[in-house]
């Protein structure tokens, strides 16, 4: 299998560290999805957007919610990162629900501060999306009562925790710094110790060029 994408992608991170956690070996294409290489990336995805994985007979899949769906398949199902029926199953889909919501919010800031000029910027939608994100994760710390958040093992919801929120302090420190989620920052230094975590860096270049091809920092 091939997976495409940086690991810079919070998106594209989850899915590698899930691989990896299951033993499923794949060759990683770390292509950008902005920039020159959006036309490649065009190519395979109709809405250039990475992570896309790759399978042995050319298939592609898009999104990673429907590729980590996918890898959940490839495993015996007490090995499945999401319980595979019941409330076991529900509560780790809400949870990764409020995660995913939380992303399209933070994803929205970044791109509302990186593509558009400062002077451009619209505070009080800046405000309305960081209030959502302030709640979601602190909803989600009080969640996080025991060593998962949910059931006596790991979850996709744990995993996909911890990788959004190195993503956001590394983004937004600031304001990352500010929120008061104690849990959710433990359970993200216990994971980065691990290997799937320490095997997939995020790359350390900006973001990208904007539309215009100049740096708005
Ligand atoms: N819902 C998608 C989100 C993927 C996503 O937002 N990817 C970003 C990189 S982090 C991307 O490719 N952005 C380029 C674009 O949207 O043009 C998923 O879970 O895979």
């Amino acid at each position: 299998m091939r997976l495409i994408g940086r690991y810079a992608s919070p998106f594209v991170r989850r899915v590698a560290i899930t691989m990896q956690h299951y033993d499923l070996p794949y060759e990683h294409v770390s292509l950008i999805p902005f920039g020159e290489t959006k036309q490649t990336l065009a190519k395979i995805n109709p809405i250039a957007r990475v992570p896309v994985l790759e399978l042995e007979d050319g298939e592609h899949l898009f999104d990673s919610a429907a590729i980590l769906d996918y890898l959940d398949s490839l495993v015996e199902p007490e090995q499945s990162l999401v319980p595979t029926e019941g409330f076991a199953r529900r509560t780790v889909l809400s949870h990764l629900a409020i995660e995913l919501g939380i992303m399209d919010k933070l994803v929205s800031v970044l791109y509302e501060c990186h593509f558009r000029p400062k002077e451009k910027w619209h505070r009080p939608w800046i405000d309305a999306c960081e209030k959502q994100i302030g709640d979601g994760f602190s909803w989600l710390n009080h969640q996080l009562s025991g060593k998962w958040l949910s059931g006596e093992t790991m979850s996709q919801a744990d995993v996909s925790l911890a990788v959004f929120w190195s993503f956001g302090c590394a983004k937004r420190p600031g304001f990352f710094g500010r929120l008061d989620c104690p849990r959710i920052s433990e359970l993200t230094d216990r994971l980065a110790d691990t290997a799937p975590f320490k095997n997939t860096p995020p790359e350390m270049e900006p973001l990208a060029t904007n539309y215009t091809g100049t740096s708005t920092r």
